[in-house]
């Protein structure tokens, strides 16, 4: 291969591994009302292969300093140190709920990237907007009005404002954007949880999803933006710091305007690498399934240099080797 195509490729399948062990040791747990005992297992999963790589990675985002979840710490240094020097964003369970009540699109994710590539975020709220790909740039924008957005991307798309539908966390919070929406004209597709998923859906058009709005996680925010890189597609985030514990957070990650719009290019920039696993089935992946002869994995693992999309789907002889 010629010319300069970012961290090592060799990577993709060890991401994969990553998020497979996660998926797998989680979703022993799905269905039995602890998120928190799925959520240790998931992160305890991940920290054990990703210490097995050859990198030399940081984790620069983690999740869990919001609800005191156990996590990979934001610094926490992993990996054998022989290797690239790699940017770590990390939801060893995405959907703690919908794994603990096994419900779908529970996910395990992490994005790679090269050193200092990954914006440094916080774990507060984002304010996300998101489209799949082929579109103008800057056709939608977090400033504009639902209605601007959701007129502007029928318009491109050319079909009426009524064929489209917006994906939004369902939330009392949301109460007046899906208000605003629903006045568009426009559907609404509400999701309890997983807004990784509800983003990348809208870059694939057989999920039906036209647009993403909201407000979520910030770390899921970065993690969508990785995979946006990848698959084509467009999002912007702001950080909702909505105390002086929240800015001061923030500021010690190395973020000086607490009001910025991030695109994503800004959140996940340079070679980058994203995986899921499904835990639980969902629209984008199956989840673990036990079958005669082992377990099955669905992992879909992306790399932005080429804008390759691939879907692995593995059989895993037996449970015994991840324990
Ligand atoms: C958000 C969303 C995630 O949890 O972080 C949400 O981005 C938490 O929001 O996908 P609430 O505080 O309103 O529950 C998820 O849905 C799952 O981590
Ligand atoms: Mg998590
Ligand atoms: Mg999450």
């Amino acid at each position: 291969m010629t010319g300069k195509v970012g961290i090592s490729r060799m990577l993709t399948l060890e991401v994969t591994r990553v998020t497979e062990r996660a998926a797998i040791l989680s979703s022993l747990l799905a269905g039995r009302g602890d998120e928190k005992a799925a959520d240790q297992a998931a992160v305890d999963a991940m920290r054990k292969e990703l210490n097995r790589l050859d990198i030399d990675g940081t984790i620069v985002i983690g999740e869990g300093e919001r609800d005191e979840a156990p996590m990979l710490y934001i610094g926490e240094k992993v990996g054998t140190g022989n290797g690239p020097k790699v940017d770590i964003a990390l939801d060893p369970l995405e959907g703690t709920t919908l794994c603990a009540k096994r419900m779908p699109n529970a996910l395990a994710v992490l994005a790679m990237a090269e050193g200092g590539s990954l914006l440094h975020a916080p774990d507060t709220y984002m304010d996300k907007i998101a489209i799949g790909g082929g579109y103008p740039a800057g056709l939608v924008d977090l400033d504009a009005t639902p209605k601007e957005n959701i007129a502007a991307l029928a318009k491109a798309k050319g079909v009426d404002i009524s064929e489209i539908n917006c994906c939004i966390l369902d939330r009392p919070r949301h109460a007046d954007l899906i208000a605003a929406v629903r006045a568009t004209g426009a559907r609404v597709s509400l999701i309890t949880d997983g807004d990784i998923a509800g983003i990348i859906n809208t870059t694939d058009p057989t999920t039906g999803i036209d647009i993403y709005l909201g407000t979520g996680g910030a770390p899921e925010g970065v993690l969508a933006a990785a995979a946006l890189r990848c698959t084509g597609g467009q999002m912007q985030g702001r950080l909702v710091t909505s105390s002086d514990e929240q800015k001061a957070r923030a500021a010690k990650m190395g973020v000086k305007d607490f009001n910025k719009k991030y695109d994503m290019h800004e959140m996940a920039s340079g070679d980058v690498i994203f995986a899921a696993t499904g835990v639980t089935d969902g629209n984008m992946l199956e989840g673990i399934r036990h079958v005669r002869g082992g377990i099955t994995t669905h992992t879909v693992v992306m790399r932005s240099s080429r804008g390759t999309v691939r879907w692995v789907k593995a059989l895993h002889p037996s449970i015994d080797i991840f324990k």
